[in-house]
């Protein structure tokens, strides 16, 4: 969300760091809107090599249902969930390369796919996307360490520690102890493991953003599109600043308000954490 005038100019008038601190807050604001619906296991490369056997399972952190219409899986595979495809609330959704391959190794009845392509055995990334392209989760898996290599040909997929969690650090992942793993139903039901103790730097200062500085207010839902580079929206990277007296060095130079026209009132920035 925008801040609002009177914070703006506050904002303005202080140095930089200021600035950073709304980055931040934007930030933690977009991953809290992307991250519902998430990949929770993957059986990238069954025992034998059989592909026949792959598949994705999506885990759906919310209470409440969402429907996945128009939503697509992209990067390594590609699919495009049909209409009225409804994820419920804390609820799992699987998709295969071979449906009903896994429909009878499985005694799971619900089974989404096929896809296309295959889930490289080496590693890869898949995007998940919702009706307007944006990115909801990611993960880039690999069969060397630091992710978990015994989830790589054995049989046993590889499975998050915990749904809640996200699905980019390769920590939150393990290999499931059976065959075939758990499609559609939780990863580790009797499991009494502590929740992994997990740091993850969040942010660099010289990561890359996407900004917007025309002064043009984009209203309360401007952060539920996406935003291909145009003419308002640049990228660059952080510290992003009009300001000559930081500690840090400065990634990317801001317009200096009052030599903007028309005056600007906001500025907004945007990053996927996923
Ligand atoms: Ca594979
Ligand atoms: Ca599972």
């Amino acid at each position: 969300m925008p801040p609002t005038k009177n914070t703006q100019r506050s904002l303005l008038r202080s140095l930089g760091i200021s600035i950073f601190s709304l980055i931040v807050l934007s930030s933690i604001e977009s991953k809290a809107i992307d991250s519902v619906v998430v990949f929770n296991e993957i059986n990238y490369h069954p025992s034998e090599n059989n592909h026949a056997l792959e598949f994705i399972e999506l885990y759906n952190q919310n209470s409440v249902n969402v429907d996945l219409t128009g939503w697509k899986l992209t990067g390594g595979i590609d699919y495009s969930f049909p209409e009225n495809t409804i994820i419920e609330g804390r609820s799992y959704l699987v998709i295969a390369l071979e449906p009903e391959t896994v429909k009878e190794a499985s005694d799971l009845e619900n089974i989404l796919g096929p896809y296309q392509g295959r889930l490289d055995n080496a590693g890869e990334t898949v995007r998940l996307r919702n009706n307007n392209e944006r990115i909801m989760d990611e993960i880039t898996y690999n069969d060397k360490y630091p992710w978990p290599v015994s989830a790589d040909g054995s049989g046993a997929t590889l499975s998050k520690l915990l749904p809640t969690s996200s699905s980019s650090p390769p920590q939150n992942w393990t290999s499931s102890p059976q065959l075939l793993g758990t499609p559609g139903k939780i990863n580790f039901p009797d499991s009494n493991l502590p929740p992994p103790t997990i740091s993850v730097p969040i942010l660099s200062f010289d990561q890359e953003w996407r900004y917007n500085e025309s002064g043009v207010d984009l209203g309360l839902g401007w952060a539920s599109e996406n935003h291909p580079a145009t003419e308002n929206w640049k990228s660059g990277p952080g510290v992003h600043a009009k300001e000559n007296r930081l500690e840090v060095d400065i990634g990317t130079e801001l317009i200096r308000p009052s030599l903007n026209k028309p005056y600007v009132i906001t500025y907004y920035f945007e990053r996927n954490l996923i």
